[in-house]
C-alpha cells in the first residue's frame, strides 16, 4: 500500500456534482502536479484543476491527513460539476501524476487493512449502499457500527475464559486447581456453542431485511399469475395470454410493498405431468424450485372455474416447511363458482383487491422479517457459515472436555471460525472475494 489509488466515487452519469478520490501516501505530492490553491487539512478548499498550464475545472478539495481516515492514509477527495467528462478528465490528470486507477472496493479494503474496520464493518459498507428500503439499511449500518463485530467479539473473549482455565489443568496438571471442572467447562461451552447457533439462526430475519423477500406466485394454468404479478409491480412486466402454458419460465420482479422490498417470482402454471410436453414440465419443475425457496407463497385460484383437486395440492405444496401462504381468489369480476373464507377476493384484471393483498403481503413478510427492536442480524451467509461451524467446533470441545488437550484445540478451532469474521483470520481469497463485489471508488 505505498502507492496512491484514484476513483471516481459517485455514479456514472450526469449530475450536479461528482467526486474523484485519492488515497495514499504522497497524495499532497500527487495533487500538486495538478491541482493549483492550497490544502488546508480537513477544510473545504478551492482548487483549480491543471492540465499542465491550462485550467481545466473548478473544484472544492478537501484534504485529509492520514491516519485517521476513513482509509487511514492520506485521502483528498475533489468535488467537481457531474460530468462524466469532466471527472474522467481529473482522474487521468491524477494518474498522469502519478496515482493509479483503484480497484473495486479498494478505499475500503485499505480501511479494513489500517486496521479503520473489521472485516465485518467493510462488508456492511457494501450492504449500505446496496440497501434500498429502511430494514435493509438499518441492518447494514448497525453492521458498518460494529453491532455483530461486538457480539461476535463477546463471543470470543467467552470461549478464551474457557480456553485459559482448560490450557492452564494442562500447563499444571499436578497442581490442585479448583478452576478446572470438565463438566462446569462443558457446560459453558455448549452454552457458547448455543449463543453462536442463535447468532447464526437470525440470518433469515438478516437475509429477509437486506435482500428483500422472496415470493412465489403459483397455481394451475389460467388463473391470473402473471396478470396478479404485473397489476402488483404496476406494470405489464410478465405476458399475460388466454392461452394456458403462456409463462414458461420462471420471471422475477423487484417489487416495493411499502417500504418493505420483495421479489416476485412468476412461475409455469402447475397441472397434472402427463398432460404436459417437455418444455412445461420444465417450468413446473422450475416453479417448484421456486417455491421451495420462497419466503412467502402467493397461491391464486380462478374463482369463475371450479376448485379442483389440483388447487388442493398446491395449496399443500405451497404452505410445506411452515410458509406463511396468502390466497388469492381471482377473476373477481366475473361470476364465483367457489369461495373461500381464507382467501383475498382479487381481480388482477380491474385492480379490486389488489392492495389489500400488497398489504397482507407486507404482513406477512414483516412477521417473518420482524427482528425484534435492537437484535444484532447476520445478513451475510459468510458469517452464518462462520458462526455454525464455531458452534459444531464449541459442541466438539464440550464433549472432550475431560481430554484437555483435544477441548482446547476444538476451542481454538471455534475461535478462528468467529475470527473469521471480523477478519482476525481472512484468508486471502475471501478478502477478494468480498472486495471484487464493491463498486469502484469505494
Ligand atoms: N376477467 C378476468 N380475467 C383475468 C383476470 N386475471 C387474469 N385474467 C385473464 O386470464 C387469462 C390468463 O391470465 P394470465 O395472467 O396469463 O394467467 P397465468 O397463466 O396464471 O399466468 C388472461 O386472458 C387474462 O386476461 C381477472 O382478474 N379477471
Ligand atoms: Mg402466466
Amino acid at each position: 500500500m505505498n502507492d496512491v489509488i484514484a476513483a471516481i466515487a459517485t455514479p456514472a452519469g450526469e449530475g450536479a456534482l461528482g467526486i474523484v478520490r485519492l488515497s495514499g501516501p504522497d497524495v499532497p505530492a500527487i495533487a500538486a502536479r495538478f491541482l493549483r490553491g492550497p490544502l488546508r487539512p480537513r477544510q473545504a478548499a478551492l482548487a483549480i484543476v491543471q492540465d499542465g498550464a491550462q485550467p481545466v475545472e473548478r473544484a472544492m478539495a478537501v484534504y485529509y491527513p492520514g491516519p485517521e481516515t476513513y482509509t487511514g492514509e492520506d485521502l483528498l477527495e475533489l468535488t467537481a460539476h457531474g460530468s462524466p467528462y469532466l471527472l474522467s478528465r481529473i482522474l487521468e490528470l491524477a494518474v498522469r501524476s502519478g496515482a493509479r486507477l483503484a480497484e473495486p472496493g479498494e478505499f475500503t479494503r485499505r480501511a479494513y487493512l489500517n486496521g479503520r474496520m473489521d472485516l465485518a464493518q467493510a462488508e456492511a459498507v457494501a450492504l449500505l449502499i446496496r440497501a434500498r428500503t429502511e430494514t435493509s439499511a438499518r441492518a447494514a449500518f448497525d453492521q458498518l457500527e460494529g453491532k455483530l463485530s461486538r457480539a461476535v467479539e463477546e463471543l470470543r473473549l467467552k470461549i478464551l475464559g474457557v480456553l485459559a482455565v482448560v490450557e492452564a489443568s494442562l500447563d499444571h496438571p499436578d497442581d490442585d486447581l479448583p478452576a478446572f471442572r470438565p463438566e462446569t467447562e462443558a457446560e459453558a461451552l455448549s452454552a457458547l456453542a448455543q449463543a453462536a447457533r442463535r447468532l447464526a439462526a437470525t440470518h433469515r430475519r438478516g437475509r429477509l431485511a437486506a435482500e428483500g423477500a422472496r415470493v412465489s406466485i403459483v397455481g394451475r394454468p389460467n388463473t391470473g399469475k402473471s396478470s396478479l404479478l404485473n397489476a402488483l409491480v404496476g406494470r405489464d412486466r410478465a405476458i399475460v395470454s388466454p392461452e394456458a402454458g403462456t409463462t414458461r419460465d420462471t420471471l422475477e420482479e423487484a417489487a416495493d410493498l411499502g417500504g418493505m422490498r420483495a421479489v416476485l417470482v412468476d412461475t409455469a402454471g402447475l397441472r397434472d405431468e402427463g398432460e404436459a410436453g417437455p418444455v412445461e414440465r420444465e417450468g413446473m419443475r422450475r416453479a417448484r424450485a421456486q417455491l421451495s425457496a420462497a419466503d412467502l407463497a402467493v397461491v391464486v385460484l380462478d374463482r369463475s372455474v371450479d376448485f379442483s383437486g389440483e388447487d388442493r395440492r398446491i395449496l399443500d405444496e405451497a404452505a410445506a416447511g411452515g410458509r406463511p401462504v396468502i390466497v388469492a381468489l381471482n377473476k373477481s369480476d366475473l361470476p364465483k363458482r367457489h369461495h373461500r373464507e381464507d382467501a383475498l377476493e382479487v381481480s388482477a384484471l380491474s385492480g379490486e383487491g389488489i392492495e389489500a393483498l400488497a398489504a397482507r403481503m407486507r404482513l406477512e413478510l414483516a412477521a417473518a422479517s420482524g427482528a425484534p427492536e435492537g437484535e444484532t442480524l447476520v445478513v451475510s451467509v459468510r458469517h452464518r457459515v462462520a458462526l455454525e461451524r464455531a458452534a459444531e467446533a464449541l459442541d466438539e470441545a464440550a464433549r472432550r472436555t475431560a481430554e484437555a488437550e483435544l477441548a482446547s484445540v476444538h476451542a481454538r478451532e471455534a475461535l478462528a471460525r468467529l475470527g473469521e469474521i471480523v477478519g482476525k483470520t481472512a484468508p486471502e481469497e475471501v478478502l477478494r472475494e468480498i472486495f471484487s463485489r464493491f463498486c469502484i471508488g469505494k
